[in-house]
Parts: C-alpha cells; sequence; structure tokens
C-alpha cells in the first residue's frame, strides 16, 4: 500500500537584524581603505593588490538584493571584524541551530493544525551545520519532543528539496506517517565578507516544511505530485573548511578558502541550463505544460537568472506574481529560499492549482517538486 505525501504547512524564522546594502557598502569600504593603508608598501611592491571598493549600484544590478537578515550584525559591519560574532553556548543549551529551525517547525505545525505528536521524523537538511555530532535534527526533535528518528543532510543549495524528496518518499512508501524538513541557514557565517565579489550575496534565515499523507491534512495543502533531484560534480561553488583543516600544513591560517568562493560568472552560464532543462524534463515526464502551471517558486540566488529560468520555463516573462522572488528582502539563504517564496505565496492559490518548488546551486545539485492544490 502506497500513501499519497502532501506539504500540510511551512514556516519561517526571520531573525530580528538586517543589513541595508548602503550599511554594507560603508563597513565594506571602511575595511578596503583600513587594508590598503596597513599593506601600503606590499601594494606599491605590487606584492598584493589593493582593495576596490564595493557599490551598492552594482550589487543591486548584478543581484537584484537590497538587504538581508543576519544572526549578528555588529560583527559584521565592523571594518576590523567582518564576519558575525555569535555567542559560544554551553553544551546543555539549545545550540543556535537548532533554536532557529524549532521556530521554524513550531509555525510549520501551527500552519497544519498539528503538534509534535503527530511527527514521525526530523531530517535537518541545510548547506552548513555547526557541529560534526551529534546531528542537529536530533537535537531539533528533541526540542519539539517529537518520536522516531531524525538526521542531518547537506546538498548545499539544495538541501530543502532533497530533503522534501527524502520526506515524500517515506511517506508515500508507509515507513512514516509524516517528516518535517527543517532548514536552518547561517549562511552569514560562511560567507566571505572581506571580498566585495560576494559579500551582498547571502543571509540568514530558517524554514521548516511539514509532510504528511494527505488522508491526515486538516485543512488545504498541497499534494506533493512528484520529485526528481540531480547533481553533477563542479568546482565553480566551494568551500575547503572541514574537519581535517588542523591536519593539513598551515590548516588554521585564514584562508580565502576556508569560506565560500565561486566563480559566480561561470556558476550563471553553467547551471541556467541544466536547472532549465531539468525543469522542462520533469514537466514533460509528468505531463504538465506551461499552460498548467500556476506558480513558480524558485531558489532565491539572483534576479536576472530567475527571470531567466522562468521565461525558459513558461516561454514567456512571468506575469506579476507568477514567479515571486523573495532575494530582495532576504538575499540568497541557500536551502531556505525556495521554502520562503513558497511560504509567503501559496496561500492564494485554487484547488487544482499546480506549482514547481525548485532549488539549485552548489554541487552542482538541483531538485524540483511538483505540488498541487487540495482541499
Ligand atoms: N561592487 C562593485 N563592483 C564589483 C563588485 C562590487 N561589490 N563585485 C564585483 N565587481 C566588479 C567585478 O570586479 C567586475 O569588474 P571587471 O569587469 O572590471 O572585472 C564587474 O564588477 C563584474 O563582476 P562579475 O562578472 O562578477 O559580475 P556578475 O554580473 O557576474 O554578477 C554575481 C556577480 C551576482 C555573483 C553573479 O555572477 C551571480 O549571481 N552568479 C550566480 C551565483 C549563484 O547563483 N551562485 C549560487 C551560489 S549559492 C549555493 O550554491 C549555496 C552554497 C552554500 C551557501 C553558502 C553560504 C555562504
Amino acid at each position: 500500500m502506497t500513501f499519497t505525501p502532501a506539504i500540510t504547512g511551512t514556516g519561517v524564522f526571520t531573525p530580528e537584524l538586517s543589513i541595508s546594502n548602503a550599511e554594507l557598502v560603508v563597513a565594506f569600504n571602511a575595511y578596503a581603505d583600513r587594508f590598503n593603508a596597513e599593506n601600503a608598501d606590499a601594494i606599491a611592491a605590487g606584492e598584493i593588490e589593493a582593495k576596490a571598493h564595493s557599490s551598492e549600484e552594482f550589487i543591486l544590478k548584478a543581484s537584484g538584493i537590497e538587504r538581508r537578515y543576519v544572526m549578528d550584525k555588529d560583527g559584521i559591519l565592523d571594518p576590523a571584524v567582518m564576519h558575525p560574532v555569535l555567542r559560544q553556548r554551553s553544551d546543555d543549551e539549545p545550540s543556535i541551530m537548532a533554536e532557529m529551525g524549532v521556530d521554524a517547525a513550531n509555525k510549520a505545525l501551527a500552519a497544519a493544525g498539528k503538534t509534535a505528536a503527530d511527527v514521525g521524523a526530523v531530517i535537518c537538511a541545510a548547506s552548513n551545520l555547526e557541529r560534526a555530532y551529534p546531528a542537529v535534527a536530533i537535537e531539533i526533535q528533541e526540542l519539539l519532543g517529537v518520536q522516531g528518528f531524525a538526521f542531518d543532510m547537506n546538498v548545499a543549495c539544495s538541501s530543502a528539496t532533497f530533503g522534501i524528496q527524502a520526506a515524500a518518499d517515506m511517506v508515500r512508501s508507509g515507513s512514516i506517517k509524516s517528516a518535517l524538513v527543517v532548514n536552518p541557514e547561517i549562511c552569514s557565517a560562511h560567507l566571505e565578507w572581506r571580498d566585495r565579489d560576494c559579500h551582498f550575496i547571502f543571509g540568514d534565515v530558517a524554514t521548516a516544511t511539514l509532510i504528511e499523507r494527505a488522508e491526515d491534512a486538516t485543512g488545504l495543502y498541497f499534494e506533493i505530485r512528484s520529485t526528481r533531484c540531480a547533481t553533477e560534480f563542479s568546482n565553480n561553488i566551494r568551500n575547503n573548511n572541514g574537519y581535517l583543516r588542523r591536519s593539513r600544513p598551515a590548516g588554521m591560517v585564514d584562508r580565502r578558502d576556508m569560506q565560500f568562493m565561486q566563480n559566480g560568472r561561470k556558476v550563471f552560464k553553467e547551471v541556467l541550463p541544466m536547472v532549465s532543462s531539468h525543469i522542462a524534463g520533469h514537466m514533460g515526464d509528468e505531463g504538465v505544460t506551461a499552460g498548467d502551471l500556476k506558480r513558480l517558486w524558485l531558489h532565491q540566488a539572483n534576479k536576472s537568472m530567475n527571470d531567466f529560468i522562468g521565461k525558459k520555463v513558461l516561454g514567456r516573462d512571468p506575469a506579476p506574481g507568477e514567479q515571486p522572488n523573495i532575494l530582495q528582502d532576504y538575499a540568497n539563504t541557500s536551502s531556505a529560499g525556495s521554502i520562503i517564496a513558497f511560504s509567503q505565496n501559496s496561500d492564494d492559490m485554487q484547488s487544482g492549482d499546480l506549482g514547481i518548488i525548485c532549488s539549485f546551486g552548489a554541487g552542482y545539485s538541483v531538485g524540483s517538486v511538483i505540488v498541487e492544490r487540495r482541499g
């Protein structure tokens, strides 16, 4: 016997603090001036390159991002620090990722009219985890009071859709009745705020999605018609930080590759065709045409990228609201982006309406979820 999986609730934890492009550029430029003054001799001797200023106009034009939420603002904007400063918590306190995840998870449960007693599993799917073990998912499970099991997974920006596929498959097969897929993303802690090419890209947030058997839904829900995941190895988005760091010569030195690095132009060029053909193939195999689609909730990395994908998938420019972006307010929140867009822009859909959630990023990875409004 198989069951029909459905998304019955979503929740978003949004940090209280946010940084505008103007604030970000002032801090970066102060850092660049300071760096150039401190290294004036080496720069004059041609040994190192001077740091160029960042610009608000460039950021908005290149990405569409206007501001980003963060877990700490002071450290990021201090030219002498340039990264978030987060309090060390004791092992007896909830960890920061678990706390963010629990907030989003409780909102998803409330949206579905359910409690922790209705949940059979927790998947914490995120692009980075604050410790190696024990799994953050198991801590979230404990804090929520969920029975069953929990595990962490990481597929960078595609973590949420890959997590939804894992949960939907388990619900479909009957091995669990329901699962929470939780995506706490503290991107600010692995972003290199001292690099003007990327310092504007990311923000912090947590999202959660409750997946249940459709028959257990108490209100309106989204039936998960089909999911599809794909990966293809690429070094164009990479972070070399990891547990072997200490074991390597000069491993603990402040190195550029210990934070997020990307070849943005190449990513742009290579990921666009990959995502467009992935969505087209998924729709084709499910008998879904562009005319059937009411909404696209895309990964929130770059406005031009989303405009391009929307046009490719629909065969025309998307109408306002058809392909909602949230990146102007949240920036790229890695795996959480498409779920924020879905959570904030799906209540108005009518029974029978179809949409696609799609995320893509490092790996490369791409995941799509075709959903149908029901109830
Ligand atoms: N201010 C002013 N000028 C700038 C700035 C700046 N801040 N930054 C760069 N410039 C300059 C460049 O130096 C360059 O100058 P020149 O032409 O003289 O060399 C010029 O502006 C143009 O630069 P680019 O070619 O880099 O600009 P693009 O138009 O390509 O835009 C983007 C850059 C926005 C990065 C764009 O390439 C892009 O969005 N690419 C796709 C990125 C993407 O989608 N990446 C996905 C990554 S997310 C993911 O997978 C999750 C990873 C895990 C999470 C990590 C959390 C930290």
